[in-house]
């Protein structure tokens, strides 16, 4: 009981929250009604009750469906000005939140009404947010090179890139233009890998990607050498304990290899990738692993000061959290 409320109250990063992912049900038919959009659900329960998933890809059908009720900057604002005040409930002091242009610029929004909804929110909402545009690794590296283009205008309001969606069978080789572009432009680097696909997927987005921080990476502790490294560089792992059960990367919270990652000395943090799809924000997060597995009080301070130190932001700010 102590340890659970040690876990709520403590001040933490979140470092791995896809912003469409935040999109509660009960927000979805709200927005659509808004929009004149039609939905094939009849209605919130009928909608939450498709949210039984099998893999990451029967996940991520969904999630562009509820996405495509989105259409102005307002729907934009409303979305993450949600988020905001729902992290900074957890005590969540500063976050960095992906989100996904492509999967509205395809859908005929502007880049900026994206953007500046996002970012507008951010200015306006409770806690430190910055943002982290990430490519469609099921699109095409010209693609993500004319989002990068598209972006130029507002390069102040971006800190980064990262790379999500489908993994396997789109490794990280297949973007290495568009992060070294992006590399160039001074922007932080990210990508998901190691959730569903290879260790291999860690290693290349370290080498040819040349990324600071390893979205997922659970499957790290498959390949020994390739764990000694990501310990040895201290990259952080944003791991999402709740996500990996929802999508069967683990079948039971008693299964997630939270506790090896970090008794293997590795940057492990904790985060909750899609929450309103996932079963919960990020302390539901971490109260789902500590119940589960043999986690104390030091694991705790260990992975909120992880999270501030994987945070791209400057020591002297992190130092006033941690
Ligand atoms: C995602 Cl869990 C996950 N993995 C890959 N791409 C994503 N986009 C949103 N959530
Ligand atoms: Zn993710």
């Amino acid at each position: 009981e102590q340890l659970r409320h040690m876990l709520q109250a403590m001040p933490k990063a979140e470092l791995h929250i896809h912003i469409e992912g935040s999109l509660e049900p009960e927000l979805i038919f709200e927005l659509a009604q808004r929009n004149g959009v039609s939905l094939p659900y009849a209605s919130v329960e009928a909608l939450r009750q498709a949210y039984a998933f099998t893999d990451l890809q029967s996940f991520l059908d969904i999630y562009y469906a509820g996405a495509s009720v989105l259409l102005t900057e307002q729907d934009f604002y409303d979305m993450t000005m949600a988020y905001l005040r729902r992290a900074a409930a957890d005590n969540v002091r500063h976050a960095e939140i992906f989100f996904d242009p492509q999967t509205h610029t395809t859908r005929g929004v502007p880049f900026r009404t994206v953007v500046d909804g996002i970012w507008r929110a951010c200015q306006d909402g409770p806690i430190s947010a910055t943002l982290i545009m990430c490519f469609l690794r099921h699109l095409s590296e010209e693609e993500a090179i004319a989002t990068l283009e598209e972006a130029l205008p507002f390069r102040d309001k971006i800190i980064g890139v990262g790379l999500d969606s489908s993994e396997v069978g789109h490794p990280p080789e297949k973007f290495a233009r568009v992060f070294e572009r992006a590399r160039n432009l001074g922007l932080h680097l990210v990508a998901h890998a190691g959730e569903e696909g290879p260790p291999a997927y860690i290693e290349s987005a370290l080498d040819v990607l040349n990324v600071e921080r390893i979205d997922h990476g659970v499957r790290c502790l498959e390949d020994a050498d390739l764990t000694a490294r990501l310990v040895r560089e201290q990259m952080a792992l944003t791991v999402c304990p709740l996500s990996n059960i929802k999508l069967r990367v683990f079948d039971v919270m008693g299964d997630s290899n939270l506790r090896r990652l970090l008794d293997a000395g590795l940057a492990a943090t904790v985060n909750s990738d899609d929450p309103a799809y996932f079963g919960g924000y990020v302390n539901d997060n971490y109260l789902a692993a500590f119940d589960a597995l043999p986690l104390d009080v030091n694991h705790a301070r260990q992975l909120a000061r992880n999270s501030f130190a994987a945070a791209f932001l400057e020591p002297e700010r992190k130092r006033a959290w941690l």
